[in-house]
């Protein structure tokens, strides 16, 4: 069976395999785990971004979109990944930052030189109060031109103004040169930031810190039919994904509604914010499930009746692990990450698995503020010892911390885990016995090859892309219960998002059991599921 989306694998380069022993990951450390990634089962690789970068944000802030950063290796070596790739039926998808340039990045450099340059970018005499995602201010100052710049993330990731003609004209070709080398896929950084409105229009905002005048802007799906129609658009069978900062369920939905030809599908995050207390990334609490299932339902229908697909993850390099997160990495490591996956990975729309949630791999576990190198969270760190002990401060990074994910691949239990023969540009992560990649391949009952049965699922059966989705139970306060339907055929997945066991009511008519992560083989009419398990079976019409 042919699935028409793709199951993409995210690698985060520079964490993955380092092959020259400078402690960061590379092109060739990729090409040379493609086998592990065939075998694993996977579709497409999304690279996090490989551009030259001063790596300020870890390559989310390009100086230049049209050629390898030597740290990560060169543009022979990527030609080389991306047919390697093609040969195992991998296609290779790249990471589009179009909203902002670094700062080192011959046009903001042309633009602080020649006013009729500045266009790129929005250089105002009069900052607004608007914030930075990464903390502070959103403008920072030029003292050289008496002005200005936004910049919604770093200081050195200015904005770019999609306004001004040249600048969409210029990231079209950007866009078309990747294209032309035969990347396959494209996943689009914050893309529904792109559109802000004119601004001469910029004000202050007092009810917020500013994105609402620049969240799903006013030419944002304009923007993006455009950008459809003028590179991917023209080639075959381009997936391309956006991601979104921030938005809502109709944009969400229009981004991604076939007809209008913007998107392939998109990333939202509202379910990966039901522990952020009061809506706040670095106030603590509790995951709400209810509040989860309730979001993934609304999506889900929401996409489903528009024909359009959203990404299923919990994982990504901007998020702690969800094993840590959301399971229970302690008694439970293996039940709760299989769990996870397959809550996630049988929904409807297009599934994702990130580097090292295949082998269950869990948070950092880093014990002081010098093991970290992520700059939101050290921007954090500092503004929230400002209202509490460096420890309390401490404890909130070691949950909410994108270093969490970002920890170099454990491949053996050779030196750094075979990571790399130098030093790790970060440690590794601080979980006491860790599973490492070849513990994985070696035990029939691993988290890796669960994931190997989900992805085969998924590839047999039809159903899985599909089908209709339906969920049930939704005020079931430990159980996740959809069904989804094709073609007369009706399977079951049932979760235990917790760790006691839960009085479980199967349908009458149980045919089979497909997949169980504590090896079940039956269900009777009244059973009790054990700790977080996972159990998919089909019923009889
Ligand atoms: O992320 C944008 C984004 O929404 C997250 O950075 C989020 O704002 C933040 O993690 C909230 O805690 C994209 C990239 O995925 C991220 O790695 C980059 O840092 C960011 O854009 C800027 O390019
Ligand atoms: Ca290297």
């Amino acid at each position: 069976m042919q699935n028409k989306l793709p199951i993409v694998y995210q690698i985060y380069p520079k964490s993955f395999y380092d092959t020259n022993g400078d402690g960061i990951g590379d092109v060739q450390g990729i090409i040379e785990k493609l086998d592990y990634l065939q075998y694993l089962g996977i579709d497409m690789i999304w690279l996090t971004p490989i551009f030259t970068s001063p790596q300020r944000d870890n390559g989310y802030d390009v100086a230049e979109y049209l050629a390898i950063d030597p740290v990560f290796g060169t543009m022979e070596s990527v030609e080389t990944l991306i047919q390697e790739a093609k040969k195992r039926d991998i296609g290779i998808m790249f990471d589009m930052v179009l909203n902002h340039t670094s700062t080192e990045h011959a046009w903001f450099k042309r633009a602080l030189k020649d006013p009729q340059y500045q266009d790129f970018y929005f250089f105002r005499e009069k900052p607004t109060n608007w914030e930075s995602k990464f903390g502070g201010n959103a403008w920072e100052y030029v003292e050289s031109l008496n002005l200005y710049y936004l910049h919604l993330f770093d200081i050195t990731q200015a904005d770019l103004n999609w306004e001004h003609e040249p600048v969409f004209q210029a990231l079209v070709d950007v866009v078309n040169f990747w294209l032309d080398k035969g990347i396959q896929g494209l996943r689009f950084d914050v893309i529904n930031l792109v559109s802000k409105p004119n601004p001469d229009t910029f004000e202050d905002d007092f009810e917020g810190d500013g994105r609402r005048f620049y969240t799903d802007g006013p030419r944002i799906h304009e923007h993006l039919h455009r950008l459809n129609q003028e590179t991917f658009g023209k080639y075959p069978n381009i997936t391309t994904v956006g991601e979104l900062s921030s938005t809502d369920v109709q944009n969400g939905v229009a981004y991604a509604t076939p007809e209008n030809k913007e998107l392939s599908t998109i990333f939202n995050f509202h379910h990966l914010k039901v522990d952020y207390k009061d809506g706040k990334k670095w106030e603590l609490m509790p995951f709400d499930f209810l509040q989860f299932k309730t979001l993934m339902k609304t999506w889900q229908d929401a996409m489903a009746a528009n024909n359009a697909n959203m990404s299923l993850f919990l994982n990504n390099h901007d998020q702690p692990r969800s094993v840590s997160r959301f399971g229970n990495d302690q008694e439970y490591p293996f039940e709760s990450a299989t769990a996870l996956a397959t809550a996630m990975q049988l929904m409807r729309g297009m599934p994702y698995i990130f580097q090292g949630e295949e082998i269950g791999l869990p948070n950092a576990y880093f014990d002081s503020i010098d093991d970290y190198r992520d700059v939101e969270s050290i921007n954090y760190y500092e503004i929230l010892r400002t209202s509490m002990s460096d420890n309390e401060a401490l404890e909130i990074l070691r949950q909410r911390s994108r270093d969490n994910s970002r920890t170099p691949i454990p491949w053996d239990d050779t030196i750094h885990h075979g990571f790399t023969t130098g030093t790790p540009w970060l440690g590794l992560t601080k979980y006491p016995n860790v599973r490492t990649v070849a513990d994985n391949l070696d035990n029939p009952n691993s988290v890796f090859h669960y994931y190997r049965k989900l992805i085969a699922l998924r590839k047999t059966l039809q159903i899985i892309e599909s089908g209709s989705i339906i969920f049930e139970a939704m005020d079931h306060p430990e159980l996740m219960i959809y069904t989804r339907e094709y073609n007369g055929e009706t399977i079951v997945v049932v979760i235990n998002f917790y760790g006691n066991t839960v009085a479980y009511q199967p349908k009458q008519n149980v045919k089979e059991i497909l997949l169980s992560n504590v090896g079940r083989t039956t269900l009777t009419a009244t059973c009790e599921l054990k700790p977080y398990e996972a159990c998919v079976y089909a019923i009889t019409a």
